[in-house]
């Protein structure tokens, strides 16, 4: 197999993967694990396409050594995975599960071992089930427990674990788990949800605190991001589109990197101590993670007309932005478009909202879906999902270029996995899982993603 030549990157660049403990795992009632939100979710008829679970996964619970094996073939420097909190925390406080914990001791050690440095995200969607009776997310106490699970796994593992992230995704988090009711815990509460966002910000925070105190280095998040495209020129358009940009954007990033919400509007819709907690919220980070897949357009409300769009949920009415397809580009097989530009300008975005406030970026995910299944020889040819990687790097780099300061890359993800409401027919792996055999076959981009990572090696040395 040849590619064109990759783009080059600065020796020090850090090339990794990312998964999350609920998309690989399985093994959800092992060795004392509690239950998480998602795996409630999960048994709600209708709520997972087929009635799919994650109850088995990519069965990484028993594989993971030769998971881990993939990963140092693979070459990465480093690998990002989500500790699952009910795992260590069966209740999400109080006695620590010793077999949960050390699960997560001898993978950071194996990792550790191979030269691979551990990424950790401590939460990535799936909330202890007995926090989420106490009112989960919307109950401010939530912040305080993630911050004791972050003082538990900070003690343990400060030693070995080279990066730290509190959370994951809080805006998907929010708007799809807790406004829209598609996601774990599966509440519909539109704008309240934000009393959500604002508990797992405070919850951030607090972990961040937690994990400084406990000697970890190397702390940051990994947030979504993505510009917001207006469909026309029409002020209409253009006010609706300025609106979702603060909800999906500055809504996580300004208190996060700044210390305040982006409109007054915003702190109105919550209650509490807002100001101490923005405090508490803004602790300097290392780093700053975004995630990147997709712009979104948005148009203003017509009158009469929903607003579910081309998001394919049911939005409430009365909501001032209307999502829009995007088309003239190619999609994925899971119908997002394929727009690398985007996370150049995304970058760029952050780099003159926040000039000097913006800490080193890291790419925490990007990534596409594609079905490519392997073929009579067992290889799995997934030529678009290079192509991806490729334009996504490249955009990125134009960014760099310009001046923004990113320091490594995540591909979303290692293995093929459980994609939340979508189950299993979405595959983001660079290496294939046959869920009935729990076979791996690495993919074409497995390979094409371990020459990029070899070829900037050689280059360091
Ligand atoms: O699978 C998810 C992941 O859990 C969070 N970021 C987006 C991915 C693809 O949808």
């Amino acid at each position: 197999m040849s590619w064109k030549p990759a783009p080059e990157f600065p020796s020090s660049f850090l090339w990794g993967t990312a998964t999350a403990a609920y998309q690989i795992e399985g093994a959800v009632a092992e060795d004392g694990r509690g239950r998480s939100i998602w795996d409630d979710f999960c048994e709600r008829p209708g709520a997972i396409i087929g009635g799919e679970t994650g109850v088995v996964a990519a069965d990484h619970y028993h594989r993971w050594e030769s998971d881990v094996d993939l990963m140092t073939t693979l070459g990465l420097d480093a690998y990002r995975l989500s500790l699952s909190w009910s795992r260590i925390l069966p209740t999400g406080t109080g006695q620590v599960n010793v077999k949960g914990l050390d699960f997560y001791d001898r993978m950071i050690d194996r990792l550790c071992d191979a030269g691979i440095t551990p990424a950790v995200t401590l939460y990535h969607w799936d909330l202890p089930s007995a926090l989420q009776e106490q009112g989960g997310w919307m109950n401010r106490d939530t912040a305080f427990r993630l911050g004791e699970y972050a003082q538990i796994v900070g003690e343990k593992f400060a030693d070995r674990v080279g990066m730290w992230m509190p959370l994951n995704e809080p805006v998907v988090h929010t708007l799809y788990g807790h406004a829209l009711g598609v996601h774990a815990p599966g509440l519909a509460l539109g704008f309240e949800a934000f009393q959500a966002a604002h508990h797992q910000l405070l919850g951030h925070g607090l972990a961040v605190n937690a994990l400084r105190s406990a000697g970890c280095s190397n702390i940051g998040i990994a947030s979504n991001h993505a510009p917001v495209r207006a469909a026309s020129e029409s002020p209409e358009d253009v006010v609706a589109a300025d609106i979702y940009d603060h909800v999906v954007n500055w809504m996580f990033a300004d208190p996060v990197l700044v210390g305040k919400y982006p409109a007054d509007e915003f702190a109105q819709l919550l209650s509490g101590p807002i100001d101490e907690d923005l405090k508490i919220i803004a602790a300097p980070l290392d780093w700053y993670g975004i995630n990147y897949y997709e712009p979104t357009m948005i148009a203003a409300p017509v009158e009469g007309e929903g607003t579910a769009g081309v998001l394919e949920i049911d939005l409430p009415p009365g909501l001032p932005f209307a999502p829009v397809a995007i088309t003239g580009y190619p999609t994925t097989d899971f119908g997002w478009p394929i727009i690398p530009e985007g996370l150049g300008e995304i970058l760029r975005t952050f780099q003159s909202r926040f000039g000097d406030a913006l800490p080193p970026i890291y790419i925490t995910e990007s990534g596409c879906s594609f079905h490519d299944a392997p073929n009579e020889a067992g290889e799995v040819h997934d030529p678009a999902r290079i192509d991806y990687h490729d334009a996504h790097l490249r955009s990125l780099r134009s960014a760099m270029d310009d001046g923004v300061d990113v320091q490594g890359y995540f591909v979303w993800s290692m293995l093929d996995n459980f994609e939340w409401a979508a189950g299993y027919k979405e595959r983001f792996g660079l290496v294939h899982v046959d869920f009935d055999t729990q076979k791996r076959t690495p993919k074409d981009s497995f390979e094409w993603y371990r020459a990029l990572i070899s070829a900037h090696k050689a280059a360091r040395v």
